[in-house]
């Protein structure tokens, strides 16, 4: 990992006084009402299968997102799995195939812990429907949270059993049941060796993880055991994890194969030439005013989130307010830790004028990659970046 990051690692510049404004906001209650918010701050987008976002402004309060107010995404059962008897099976290109009970796991392993962002790679797709709709949970910006991770490092296992030569990647199986088109199987993925191996000081390849935020797995985020891939989409984090397998080809379960990756044509020939989806990309955030709030004032606080792109590597450089559709650009301040694959919390004073229509937010990595105006339109609505738009109405 570059030093530049190193140095900045838990670098808090959380004392950024950020002026009071003059400015009113009032929430447009009405607009809320269309969205039931629980208690805990979750929208809930389907029941069955569970799938559930964080409501924007809560998504804000804390760097680290409460595990009852963090993203659920499923595309089948909420397995509800015992500690006991559950075992964990290794398989595949390995020298001493075996499995292992969730003790054994984590008494014979180091634990390790990693804070990381994960995000749905469906996240923000309704943006996408300005131009088509896209068809799928209709997420807005709150599939994604931030979360302390703590369990074993996936590298430290594979070099217990013993990698082959020829190996090149690694299979995850939960044990959830899916049914797509008359077949059911359980969600799975893989990614590359390559990944699982790069463990840096900060961060793990890849965590086996037991516990989050302090505390076991729940049922939704996968009791007993799931996998943790900092910087990669939340689908490549396997829940409810019962099987890994060592192979020379990524894994033919359906959720790696043919779902995820970024396709403007569903034939046979598309799906197969495309790339599944690894890493998360560039994006940034308004959580707070939320949309059609009533603003008034010469100046207003704008809040929200921005994510580096999963990476190895990259951070947070800069983000910027518009209130004039693009025009001018007012940095924001980063109020949260700068790291690797987590987001931060920014807040920015902006000009406002009667003619203030709209918010936009934008981030620039480390690597000084920019984040697109509009992100080009895909028929499984992955992936959107593009500016983040607020609209606002002035007070009267
Ligand atoms: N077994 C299993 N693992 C899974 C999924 C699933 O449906 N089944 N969904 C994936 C997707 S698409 C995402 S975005 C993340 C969401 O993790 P969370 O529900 O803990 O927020 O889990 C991933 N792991
Ligand atoms: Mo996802």
């Amino acid at each position: 990992m570059p030093s530049s990051i190193r140095r900045r690692d838990f670098l808090k510049l959380g004392s950024a006084s950020i002026a009071l404004s003059s400015v009113v906001v009032t929430r447009h209650r009405a607009l809320l009402a269309q969205q039931p918010v629980t208690e805990s701050g979750l929208i809930v987008r389907t029941e069955t299968p569970y799938n559930a976002e964080t409501a924007l402004a809560k998504l804000n309060e804390r760097w680290l997102t409460p595990t009852s107010s963090f993203f659920v995404r499923s595309h089948g059962n909420v397995p509800k799995l015992e500690q006991k008897g559950f075992t964990l099976t290794l398989e595949g290109l390995v020298n001493q195939p075996r499995q292992l009970s969730l003790a054994e796991l984590t008494e014979r392993f180091e634990l390790a812990s990693v804070t990381a962002t994960l995000t749905c790679s469906g996240n923000r797709r309704t943006e996408f429907n300005r131009v088509k709709k896209v068809p799928g949970v209709q997420w807005d910006a709150g599939a994604i949270g931030n979360a302390e991770w703590r369990g074993v490092r996936l590298s430290e296992v594979l070099k217990r059993v013993g990698v082959q030569p020829g190996a090149k990647h690694v299979w995850f199986e939960g044990l959830d049941q899916i049914t797509e088109k008359g077949e059911t199987f359980p969600f799975g993925g893989s990614i590359p060796l390559e990944k699982a191996m790069s463990d840096t000081a900060a961060a793990p390849g890849c965590l086996l993880a037991t516990l989050m935020n302090g505390k076991p797995l729940t049922p939704e985020h996968g009791f007993p055991l799931r996998t943790i891939v900092p910087g990669f989409i939340g689908a490549r984090s396997v829940k409810w994890l019962s099987r890994i397998t060592v192979s020379d080809q990524p894994s033919p379960n359906h959720y790696l194969a043919h779902a995820y990756k970024l396709i403007t044509e569903d034939t046979p020939q598309a799906v197969h030439d495309a790339a599944p989806i690894y890493e998360y990309s560039l994006n940034s955030i308004i959580c707070s005013p939320s949309p059609q709030a009533a603003v008034a004032g010469a100046a207003l606080t704008v809040k929200g989130i921005a994510l580096p792109s999963g990476r190895i590597g990259q951070a947070i450089k800069r983000v910027e307010v518009s209130t004039d559709a693009g025009e001018t650009w007012h940095p924001a301040k980063v109020t949260s830790p700068v790291r690797e694959f987590c987001w931060v919390h920014w807040a920015a004073e902006v000009p406002l004028t009667p003619k203030t229509e709209s918010l936009l937010v934008r981030a620039v990595s480390s690597d000084d990659e920019s984040q697109p105006r509009e992100t080009p339109w895909n028929l499984k609505g992955y992936q959107y970046n593009g500016w983040h738009r607020v609209t606002v109405k002035p007070a009267s």
